[in-house]
């Protein structure tokens, strides 16, 4: 029986104890353990009804046993869909919904919150802890160490995962199992990845990087992985002696430059650290060389295609840049009228094809349709060139997206809140420079003529509807918002006149 992500991923790793996860307070999960454990909630799964294909929606803090539920869900032929720590109620219930999720699992503290939804919606819902205590670990106890892995094809799903839209609906991007394989297969070999790596891991589980990117590549491997809850600077200087490499999002490279602590000869000991996610400022690259003698390796990628290009392990990686299209990735730059090829060095959109694309958005088909062409390319929205030596650039983005801290926000999302709250004639919402996350996000409201706003009530009312890290950090009244002669609001203007707002110093 065949199960092509299962089998490379995890079963290749059956009866071995080697380490697959070095805890911060000094356990040791071997391979053997982690596999026992997800076959364990493996059966919970198919006891409780679940069929392959059924979509089991997770809302759990990092920890061994939400990691053996992706491993779980592979095996069981289900469609995993983890969601953000950070999303509230309103948020989850549209992914749940629009999933049609027969399981949820959260945290027990959500369960009373979500106990209605799952009710409302015929789902069954499960808690799994931090701690890795609650019922879906209390019913794992007593099932068996192995079971039967369901058979499955390459084209098969394996996972949805939520990317927000420009429109403000999210909308579900369906992965399947050559997807997520072909792209571990292609990143270990350029990245030179072994069984002996050891990688910090404090990158969330709940998206493409820390996930499919980290723990894949980990997996296909054999190597181990230091896993950490969070980003904690102090841990990560504390096991980065013991570490081989680190993936991360700028904001893990800006904090570690900004710590005395972290110097040459803590780095003495690693191989490789990658950047991905949201740019890396060419400053950080250098400041990093100047400190570490390491040069990052910055890559670029998207939920929808996992990663496409990177820089080079051994030529120059090349700061600013975000290397070579990965081997059986096809990359061209179109005109964003006519989507026809640019002239070499020009900038326009960003297409892509590959085995590495996904398969569209979860009943979604005109959305599909409008971002993956008939030919395969996906137009990913970001705006690049290539230069005579190949290398890809990203100059900006033609969709209306900040990047905080490596989560993507769509603004449409949050002019929408603050849209519906009373006394609010209009809203723009943008992202500007900040030291600690790249971008930050910043409201700008107009009241309705002669109202007076309460802006606490309105903050109040975001906080309620949207994630934290999409909270604006500010909001800012004006008369009228700034328009072209066609009547459409000139985000740029706004984002010149408050580039400053947040800087560093
Ligand atoms: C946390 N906060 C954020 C935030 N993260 N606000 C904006 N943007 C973020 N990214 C909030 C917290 O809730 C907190 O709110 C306050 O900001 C300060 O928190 P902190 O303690 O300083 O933040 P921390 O918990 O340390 O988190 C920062 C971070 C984290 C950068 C470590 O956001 C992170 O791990 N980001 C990685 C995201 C990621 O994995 N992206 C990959 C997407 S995949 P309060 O109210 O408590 O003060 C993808 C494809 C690809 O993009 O190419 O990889
Ligand atoms: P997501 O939808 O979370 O998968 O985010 C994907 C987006 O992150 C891409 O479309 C890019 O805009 C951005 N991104 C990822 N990696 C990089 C990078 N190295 N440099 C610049 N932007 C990046």
């Amino acid at each position: 029986m065949a199960n092509p992500l299962y089998d490379r991923l995890f079963g290749v790793h059956a009866g071995k104890s080697t380490p697959f996860l070095y805890l911060p307070g000094g356990q040791v999960v071997s391979h053997q353990d982690f596999l026992a454990m997800a076959a364990q909630l493996a059966h919970v799964m198919s006891q409780v009804g679940l069929k392959p294909g059924d979509r089991v929606a997770a809302q759990v803090q990092k920890s061994p046993e939400a990691l053996a539920l992706y491993a779980a869900c592979v095996q069981a032929g289900l469609v995993f869909l983890p969601l953000n720590t950070a999303y509230t109620v309103d948020e989850l219930s549209y992914f749940i919904e629009n999933s049609g999720a027969s399981l949820i699992v959260c945290d027990g503290k959500s369960e009373g919150a979500l106990a209605s939804i799952a009710e409302g919606l015929g789902a069954r819902i499960e808690t799994l802890n931090a701690d890795g205590s609650g019922s879906l670990t209390d019913q794992a106890q007593a099932m068996p160490a192995s079971f039967a892995t369901v058979e499955r094809d390459g084209e098969d799903l394996a996972a949805f995962l939520y990317t927000s839209g420009t429109t403000g609906r999210s909308k579900g991007a369906m992965l399947t199992q050559n997807n997520l394989l072909s792209n571990a297969e292609t990143l270990v070999t350029e990245w030179r990845f072994t069984a002996q790596d050891v990688l910090l891991h404090a990158l969330p589980i709940f998206h493409t990087h820390g996930l499919f990117v980290a723990t894949n590549i980990m997996l296909l491997t054999g190597g181990s992985m230091v896993f950490m809850p969070k980003f904690d600077l102090d841990e990560i200087i504390a096991h980065m002696p013991r570490a081989t490499s680190m993936m991360g999002v700028p904001t893990f490279y800006t904090r570690l430059l900004g710590d005395d602590r972290f110097t040459r000869d803590l780095a003495s000991h690693m191989r490789l650290f990658i950047s991905g996610s949201a740019p890396l400022l060419a400053e950080t690259h250098v400041q990093f060389e100047q400190r570490t003698g390491h040069r990052i390796l910055e890559r670029y990628g998207m939920t929808e295609t996992n990663m496409n290009t990177s820089n080079p392990y051994d030529g120059e990686r090349r700061a600013g840049t975000v290397g070579f299209p990965l081997p059986g990735v096809e990359l061209k730059i179109t005109n964003s009228e006519d989507g026809t090829e640019v002239a070499q060095g020009e900038i326009g959109q960003i297409e892509v094809r590959g085995p590495n694309v996904f398969k569209g958005y979860w009943q979604m088909p005109e959305k599909t349709a409008a971002e993956l062409r008939a030919d395969g390319f996906f137009i990913t929205g970001d705006l690049g060139h290539i230069d005579e030596e190949g290398y890809v650039h990203i100059v900006g983005r033609n969709k209306d997206l900040i990047i905080s801290g490596g989560y993507n926000i769509y603004p449409k999302e949050i002019e929408l809140v603050l849209d519906d709250q009373p006394g609010v004639l209009e809203s723009a919402v943008i992202g500007v420079p900040h030291p600690d996350f790249g971008e930050t996000v910043l409201g700008v409201i107009v009241p309705e003529p002669g109202q007076s706003l309460d802006v606490g009530a309105i903050m109040e009312a975001v906080r309620e509807a949207l994630a934290r890290f999409k909270h604006p950090q500010q909001l800012i009244l004006l008369d009228e918002l700034p328009r072209n002669t066609m009547g459409k609001v000139q985000k740029n203007i706004l984002r010149e006149q408050y580039k400053d707002m947040f800087a560093a110093g």
